[in-house]
């Protein structure tokens, strides 16, 4: 059994979208938590098994699985079919690994000291910084038109993700912004917005 603790207008958009793009919605029971929004609102729900009450969560047979890398890979290698990754074990899913692991472990961070306005000799040694994302962005997007060629998966979801919410961090980069609108764009992630959208209202 799968649970996905989420909150909406959060980071746990993005599985709410890759489940969506996924068509896998019936195995998933959703349960809504609140947590501390930056506006002072909210705060950490005690229904939140993540151990920092955090979102997205996902719950599989009692074991808490955190941090969207790590529920994509587990929701795209548990129901392979649906087309959001390449097959388990192929070169092309070494390099759908390494984008999910790269997003987790370097453009977070990198998009997160930019807007905080931080920088370190030390971070930029671990990190590289903007250009070096953007770099790496753009090189996939020249072969294109996603990030694994001609197939959207759910590591476009995850690395446009940041730009969706914070557009200044958006690369100054023609190709980049049109691959982060073609993201927006499309239909399953514009479903589940409406969703999140009328759910707050309620
Ligand atoms: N590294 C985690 C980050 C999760 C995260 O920071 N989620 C935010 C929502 S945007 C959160 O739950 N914040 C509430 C809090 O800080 O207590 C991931 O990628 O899943």
């Amino acid at each position: 059994m799968l649970t996905l603790y989420h909150s909406p207008e959060s980071r746990s958009s993005a599985i709410l979208t890759l489940i969506e793009e996924m068509g896998i919605s019936d195995w998933i029971t959703l349960h809504q938590v609140t947590i501390p929004r930056i506006d002072g609102s909210g705060g950490r729900d005690p229904a939140n098994p993540h151990p920092e009450g955090k979102v997205p969560a996902l719950v599989q047979d009692g074991t808490v699985i955190t941090e969207r890398a790590a529920i994509m890979l587990v929701l795209t290698t548990m129901f392979p079919d649906s087309g959001l990754a390449p097959a388990v074990g192929s070169p092309d899913w070494g390099a759908f690994v390494t984008w999910l692991t790269w997003y987790q472990g370097v453009v977070e961070p990198v998009v997160i000291f930019q807007g905080a306005e931080i920088s370190h000799p030390w971070l930029t040694a671990t990190f590289r910084g903007p250009d070096e994302v953007a770099a790496r962005l753009r090189a996939a997007l020249q072969k294109g038109p996603w990030l694994m060629g001609e197939h959207f998966t759910a590591a476009d979801i995850l690395l446009h993700s940041p730009y969706a919410w914070f557009p200044a961090a958006t690369p100054d980069d023609p190709l980049i912004r049109d691959w982060v609108e073609r993201c927006k764009a499309r239909p399953a992630r514009q479903r589940v917005l409406q969703a999140e959208a009328a759910r707050r209202a309620a």
